[in-house]
């Protein structure tokens, strides 16, 4: 059976995505083998003996910047096998939000891209990239946590990743509002009590308060991203 989805990544660090997906929802479906990834070494397609891939920016300034031809040549060589979009990760991206997330999911795969340093040389953006996002307005070392994200939030919308346990009915109330608290044995604890209704046995009032409590978090949340519109 070929994986419904396949994730290729370039990096510098790729040692760190083994552990990231080793348990989880996403790592069940990568053994079962729904889900692909392979990080490739930027490394492996350097031209020189000393492996290097970043270098001085031209017009002068701090810091290094990734080159252009190990890049173009490990994207090229993706291409191959990899029918996906583009992806590279940049902090003045599109942001990713569930509906991205959701976009994202219906391709075959995704070609991700990690800058590190003071970023990569535009010409792999002019050349190489469908599309550059960013996962929210702070400050990352590198583009590997996005990268992670995304493979993460991405995954979990393929048909048959997710178990009946952790269903994608779960992710959202009523389709469009913030979940709603939850409870687990015992009834009391240190003083909390778990509200009267959910123990009531009564499934039509135990809704109604759901439905409730989560119109709550929604509004007292206005603005927040909201999952599974
Ligand atoms: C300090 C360097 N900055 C100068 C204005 C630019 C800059 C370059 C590279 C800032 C951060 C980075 C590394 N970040 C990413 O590669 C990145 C990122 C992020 O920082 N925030 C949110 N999403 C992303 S996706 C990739």
């Amino acid at each position: 059976m070929p994986p419904a989805i396949r994730f290729d990544v370039v990096t510098v660090f790729p040692e760190i995505f083994g552990p990231v997906f080793a348990a989880g929802v996403v790592g069940r479906a990568m053994a079962r083998g729904l889900v692909q990834l392979e990080a490739h070494d930027l490394r492996r397609y350097a031209h020189d003996r000393h492996r290097q891939v970043d270098d001085v920016p031209y017009g002068g300034g701090p810091g290094m910047v990734l080159k252009p031809e190990p890049l173009f040549e490990a994207i090229e060589e993706i291409k191959a096998h990899n029918s996906g979009p583009v992806i590279l990760l940049e902090p003045w991206g599109e942001r990713f939000d569930q509906g991205l997330a959701r976009e994202l999911a219906g391709e075959p795969g995704l070609v991700l891209v990690c800058g590190r340093y003071e970023g990569i040389d535009d010409r792999v953006r002019q050349a190489q990239a469908d599309r550059e996002v960013s996962i929210g307005d702070y400050v990352l070392s590198g583009g590997e946590l996005a990268a992670m994200v995304i493979i993460d939030a991405v995954s979990r919308l393929v048909p048959g990743v997710l178990g009946d346990e952790e269903s994608l009915a779960g992710d959202s109330f009523a389709g469009d509002e913030l979940g709603h608290p939850q409870y687990t044995r015992p009834a009391e604890y240190r003083g909390l009590r778990v509200p009267e209704v959910l123990l009531s046995g009564n499934h039509k009032e135990i809704e109604a308060w759901r439905r409730a409590q989560a119109r709550r978090r929604t509004l007292a949340r206005a603005g927040a991203p909201r999952p599974e519109r």
